[in-house]
């Protein structure tokens, strides 16, 4: 009896040691730190243009990034309890900044659900000397989102103050799933971030409140920070090989609309699977060849490679935000 009792015991010992450090490795809590850098970018035309971009690496020399680096953060099964904790800060040493009013910056969670505090907005009270964002996603915050600041933003998200920022399913014993949401149907063998943006050099020279500001002309249409004119130069490329699922994360930071696509070498439209709208899971995915990204719109898409290889061209066709006339179509590759 006495020995029942003690081996009881040590495997009660045993069960709370592994508990306890298996509750350790559920929860994450991200801390990040961001700051700010100038980079010149020289367009397909030859034009140089400067940027301000975030960057992780915070040394003196660094330059910007555009897009901003990722930032990923784990979202549990809904009952589960566990939350990963962001706690994204923005180092404002050395950032370049406007003139006042319109002076500092901070970062907006954009679609995030946070605290007003959290929310980098300087008219409700955000300080723009930098702080610390935190974000606690609930079980159903599964998708794409974006960070951004939100000082003066005509100016500054042009300016390329933007990152994607996703909330990325993770199981209960805390390992993120390559997966868009808690559905296994969403599992996917491949994923790349389509950040999608524009640029209109006059906003990157005007400052304050000049007249410039009331009207938009992009020149360049970006993915993920690169023009992609033709299919021989795209934007981005991802090796996929047949068979395989492809998970692509429109994200829309541009400042025209946008109709997505999937084409193949012979510009026939490939149909593909929209799981995520804004940073939620649809009821009933929707599978389409055409769909249109508005700025500050996310969706999360999927698409399974054929049997055979081949190449098909992931293309976003920015549109005037008043008469929806395209102006140019960038494009993305996917090799099979
Ligand atoms: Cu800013």
């Amino acid at each position: 009896m006495k020995f029942v009792k003690n081996a009881s015991k040590t495997a009660i010992l045993s069960a709370i040691a592994t508990l306890g450090l298996a509750a350790a490795a559920q929860a994450a809590t991200i801390n990040q730190s961001v700051c700010v850098r100038s980079l010149n970018k020289t367009m397909s035309d030859g034009a140089s243009v400067t940027f301000w971009g975030f960057t992780s690496n915070c040394g003196g020399m660094s330059s910007g990034l555009l897009p901003g680096p990722l930032v990923e953060v784990g979202v549990y099964p809904a009952g589960s309890g566990l939350t990963d904790t962001l706690n994204l800060t923005l180092n404002m040493a050395m950032a370049p900044q406007e003139q006042a009013p319109y002076n500092g910056h901070t970062i907006h969670l954009h679609g995030a659900d946070v605290a007003t505090a959290e929310d980098g907005v300087p008219e409700t009270g955000a300080p723009v000397t930098g702080d610390t964002y935190t974000w606690t996603p609930k079980s159903n915050e599964t998708g794409s989102y974006m960070y951004h600041c939100h000082v003066h933003t005509v100016k500054h998200l042009e300016m390329g103050m933007y990152g994607p920022m996703i909330g990325r399913p993770k199981n209960t014993a805390g390992v993120f799933l390559n997966q868009l949401t808690h559905d296994a149907a969403t599992a996917y063998n491949y994923v790349q971030n389509y950040v999608l943006s524009t640029v209109d050099p006059a906003y990157h020279t005007a400052t304050g409140d000049s007249t410039v500001f009331a009207d938009y002309n992009p020149k360049y249409f970006l993915i993920s920070g690169n023009e992609g004119k033709t299919t021989a130069a795209p934007a981005q490329t991802l090796a996929a090989g047949v068979n395989k699922k492809v998970a692509l994360r429109l994200i829309g930071i541009h400042s025209v609309n946008g109709t997505f696509s999937v084409k193949d070498a012979s510009g026939n439209a490939k149909p593909f699977t929209v799981y995520t709208h804004d940073g939620r899971a649809l009821a009933t995915p929707v599978t389409m060849t055409s769909l249109d990204v508005s700025p500050g719109q996310r969706y999360d898409i999927l698409f399974t490679t054929p049997s055979t290889t081949g190449t098909w061209y992931p293309q976003v066709t920015y549109k005037n935000l008043r008469d929806g006339t395209a102006l140019s179509t960038a494009y993305g590759r996917v090799t099979f």
